[in-house]
């Protein structure tokens, strides 16, 4: 960015998987840092961590930690963001919340810049930023829905154990390591840190990702099906989600099946659209095997899509593949976005 004005910024959860994603790409992007405040739980705090080629020491996340803060981003869950949020706000700050505190309170704008970024400017100092799955998502479906009409949408997920946080990701280490040398895998955190049960990761599948909630579907489920209504603006859209944990570290993929308004639309079509779109990368050629995956996602911000077929019964449907990293354009990258946008407009 070009800008002459600095801003001081805070960032909540720094140790967390988010957090690092956040500096890394506060780096990347070199935004107009002046102050740069590192917070975290009692425990992190202390803790020395590189910025820029500057060591900075965590401090505990207070309500005082906010005092002359621009800008601060909220990756420390749920509970972190419910009770520090307000009181960042209050201190004039601009929250931009990472965790699903915020996201369906109507006084909240649920921002992905490719698709909403208008409604950033309807803020009462709280910007929430989107599930990770629902995220590339949606960054896919715009532009479906703006030029042919959207009325249905049936995803399955392929998420990686990253979202759950780096114990996750460690757990997945330790049991694959385990596997390998013919001891019993343990499994303490997946599929939910703080649920009853936990199933081994490694080699496995687990179709659960968050609580159950009381209609039988999972709360990462029912995250994709509200959010994506409120961030399209598309009340009476019909969305359905079925998200499942597998074995890697990095990068969500999923199977879109959508069904468009217009008729006579061409798998052709389709795919210009998808090509055109903002932030999103068309990789999709069946006579190259041309498709993304996890791996090839990882480290990247763009969403990437392939695999655009037409539905050999429905006229008016076809299966996606969308794949993005999770942790950057399904939570850092999309933060800071938000964050530059919110600069670049004048919206703060
Ligand atoms: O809603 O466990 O921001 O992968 C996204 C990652 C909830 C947990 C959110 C996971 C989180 C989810």
């Amino acid at each position: 960015m070009t800008q002459s004005k600095l801003y001081n910024i805070a960032v909540v959860g720094a140790t967390g998987a988010v957090g690092q994603k956040m500096l890394e790409t506060l780096e990347d992007r070199d935004f107009p840092v002046n102050e740069l405040k590192l917070l975290s739980s009692s425990r992190s705090a202390g803790k020395k961590q590189m910025f820029k080629g500057t060591e900075y020491t965590l401090e505990e996340a207070t309500p005082e930690s906010f005092e002359n803060i621009d800008i601060a981003l909220f990756s420390a869950g749920g509970s972190v963001s419910k009770k520090l949020a307000p009181e960042a706000v209050k201190r004039g700050a601009l929250v931009i919340d990472n965790t699903s505190a915020y996201r369906m309170d109507e006084k909240v704008p649920l921002v992905v810049p490719e698709v909403n970024e208008e409604d950033i400017q309807n803020h009462n100092g709280i910007i929430a930023n989107p599930n990770c799955s629902t995220i590339q998502m949606v960054a896919a479906l715009e532009p479906i829905k703006t030029h042919l009409g959207l009325n249905r949408v049936i995803v399955s997920t392929y998420q990686a154990v990253s979202g759950a946080g780096n114990e996750a990701a460690d757990e997945l280490r330790d049991q694959s390591q385990a596997f390998l040398n013919g001891e019993e895998m343990q499994a303490n955190i997946l599929p939910v840190g703080g649920d009853k049960k936990h199933y081994p990761i490694a080699f496995n599948a687990l179709p659960q990702i968050d609580v159950f909630q009381e209609n039988g579907y999972t709360f990462e489920e029912m995250k994709m099906i509200n959010e994506t209504k409120k961030i399209m603006h598309a009340p009476s859209l019909q969305v359905s989600a079925t998200c499942v944990r597998l074995p890697f570290f990095t990068s969500h993929a999923e199977s879109v099946y959508v069904e468009v308004d217009k008729a006579g639309v061409t798998v052709e079509e389709l795919k210009s659209l998808i090509g055109e779109a903002d932030g999103v990368v068309l990789e999709d050629d069946p006579s190259t095997q041309t498709y993304p995956t996890p791996l090839s996602s990882a480290g990247k911000r763009e969403v990437f899509v392939g695999r655009i077929r037409k539905d050999l019964d429905q006229e008016n449907g076809f299966h996606l593949w969308v794949v993005s990293d999770n942790l950057l354009k399904g939570a850092a990258w999309n933060s800071v976005q938000i964050a530059e946008r919110v600069i670049a407009r004048q919206w703060l």
